[in-house]
């Protein structure tokens, strides 16, 4: 069996995180390297490891994170506007194998990122 993701123990309860949000299906935490005043990483409860990975009966969860990311920064007062970037697989940066958003906000942020 392979070994759980950080993200995984933290759905776990095993490691601590700074939750803003959570329900069945989704967590919303602060990531631990923030790039951004408002930094929050918004993941679904089932493990997916990447973009490739989301089948067709994850539909449902994925749009559901939709929601959340809006009803979150709705909450946090990122009214101004923000960044929702996912990074799928290596070269396109992703560091840990269980799908998430990175929602980012609280400051003008430039375009293309590197
Ligand atoms: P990515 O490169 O897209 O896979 O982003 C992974 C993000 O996860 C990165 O911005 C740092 C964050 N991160 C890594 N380990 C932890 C952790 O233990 N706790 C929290 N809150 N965030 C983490």
């Amino acid at each position: 069996m392979s070994e759980k993701t950080i993200f995984k123990k933290i759905i776990d309860g095993e490691i601590p995180a700074d939750v803003i949000y959570e329900d069945d299906l989704c967590m919303v935490f602060r990531d631990i390297a923030p790039k951004a005043p408002t930094h929050l990483l918004v993941i679904p409860k089932k493990e997916i490891a990447t973009i490739d990975d989301i089948a067709d009966e994850d539909a449902a969860v994925m749009g559901h994170l939709w929601l959340v990311v809006r009803d979150v920064a709705r909450k946090l007062g990122l009214e101004n506007g923000y960044r929702v970037i996912v990074n799928c697989k290596e070269e396109g940066g992703q560091e840990v194998p269980h799908i998430h958003l990175h929602l980012m906000g609280g400051r003008k942020l430039t375009w293309p990122p590197g």
